[in-house]
């Protein structure tokens, strides 16, 4: 991050600011590097803080002078500290929970890679465990061949039924399951009353090292994981549904796809109509601020090239972030955009319902809803260099979705719901 030459704050001018104190809030590791000569070791520290697991924001502020005074030369990366292994304790005492009936294994982080999930499912095929995915998942490895699983659902009813009769939880890469937000009546803890929780991996630990011990010590490494077979939807037709909607992106999705999931209320229920297409990737908000989906698709094609990324964005959220199109014209990146336009922030309207405002009146739904004037996304995009359409129905989105999948470079649909 840039800064003014240190000796030119004294002075006031524009653009002066405590940027270390904005910074912190968003970072592990925050350093301004004093001079030129010290910005390579700097800058070595910062990537090591930055490889911490499960991987950290280091935020390191560079003067302005530093790049126009000589430096001292490259300087080596430390190497980061690997993640602390289970104690022994911990693994036979996860192995024992899931030696019980009515037992899940809950994880996050790196066990949602191709790698964690097998393991899981090996532990789940000797143990009859369940497998249950965190709330929040910035990656998973899904698709044909992998061991499926879903993420726990934002809403709390939903989420305390995927969790319901759990006696014995076991933590591994992943928090204790807990609401988004509080609200009245509600709690704020979502694991079942009586269930006892064990944790073999926290969060910052090493989920893949802590499955294989688990897995070892349950003599589970040579036992058979239930796959998802590869299977794809048919191509739905007619009017837009929820379900219709999760059907066509199952049916059309390439592999090695990189889906970026910012769809908020409408994608909810996708995953069962892609969980045997061909392998790919699935991203989500780790955080809850809207505006992540288009900027990272253009990191995801940034960094892929060679793989398909579908983004996936409520139009309400689209709006933060609009400008990330211009950046995937300007570079030709693979994305294939799709935007829900329910012409709501549809969320909001169950968030009021919860906090027991029951009866919004027309001043607050009409801070809730996007349509006046209407947002027409293919114009918007066609000013930022996107090509695009509009979808009314399932066989147009088909149609699209067919179009954009054999092109490259990047295309906006219009899902007009
Ligand atoms: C930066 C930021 N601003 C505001 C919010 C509050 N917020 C959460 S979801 C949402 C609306 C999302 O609307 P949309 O993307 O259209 O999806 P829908 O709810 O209609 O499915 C808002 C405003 C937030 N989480 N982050």
């Amino acid at each position: 991050m840039g800064e003014h030459a240190l000796y030119h704050i004294k002075y006031d001018t524009p653009l002066t600011a405590d940027i270390e104190g904005i910074a912190r809030p968003f970072s592990h590791w925050v350093k301004t590097s004093p001079t030129s000569k010290t910005v390579a070791t700097d800058g070595a520290a910062a990537i090591q803080a930055a490889r911490v697991a499960p991987g950290q924001i280091a935020t390191l502020i560079l003067p302005a002078d530093t790049a126009w005074t000589e430096a001292d030369g490259i300087a080596e990366t430390p190497e980061t500290p690997p993640p602390q292994k289970p104690a022994n304790e911990a693994v036979v005492a996860a192995a024992k929970a899931l030696k019980q009936p009515n037992s899940m294994l809950f994880i996050g982080g790196r066990a949602l890679r191709a790698k964690g999930l097998e393991l899981a499912g090996k532990i789940a095929a000797k143990t009859g465990c369940k497998v249950q995915g965190a709330g929040g998942t910035a990656r998973i490895e899904r698709g044909a061949g992998r061991v499926p699983v879903l993420r726990l659902h934002f809403v709390v009813e939903t989420a305390q039924q995927m969790l319901k009769g759990t006696r014995h939880m076991v933590l591994v890469g992943a928090k204790a399951p807990a609401a988004f937000f509080a609200y009245p009546g509600k709690p704020s803890v979502l694991v079942p009353e009586g269930c006892e929780v064990t944790t073999l991996c926290p969060v910052e630990g090493d989920p893949i090292g802590s499955l294989e011990a688990l897995a070892a010590e349950l003599g589970a490494l040579n036992e058979k994981p239930a796959v998802a077979e590869a299977k794809r939807p048919e191509r739905p037709t007619g009017k837009f549904t929820l379900d219709g909607l999760g059907q066509a992106l199952g049916a059309a999705m390439p592999e090695g796809a990189i889906v970026i999931d910012e769809s908020v209320t409408t994608g909810r229920g996708f995953f069962p109509f892609s969980v045997g297409a061909p392998p790919h990737d699935w991203l989500n908000n780790m955080g809850g601020s809207i505006g992540f989906g288009a900027p990272v698709a253009v990191g995801a094609a940034v960094a892929c090239p060679d793989r398909k990324v579908i983004c996936m964005i409520g139009d309400g959220s689209s709006m933060y972030t609009i400008q990330a199109l211009w950046t995937m014209a300007r570079e030709n990146l693979d994305v294939c955009v799709l935007i829900f336009s329910n012409r709501n922030y549809k969320i909001l309207y169950s968030q009021l319902a919860d906090v027991g405002a029951a009866n919004p009146g027309p001043r607050a739904i009409d801070m809730l809803t996007l349509d006046r004037p209407t947002l027409e996304f293919t114009l918007l995009a066609k000013g930022m260099g996107v090509p695009g359409a509009k979808a009314h129905d399932l066989d147009e989105l088909n149609k699209q979705l067919t179009y954009a999948m054999s092109t490259k470079g990047p295309y906006l649909i219009d899902v007009v719901m």
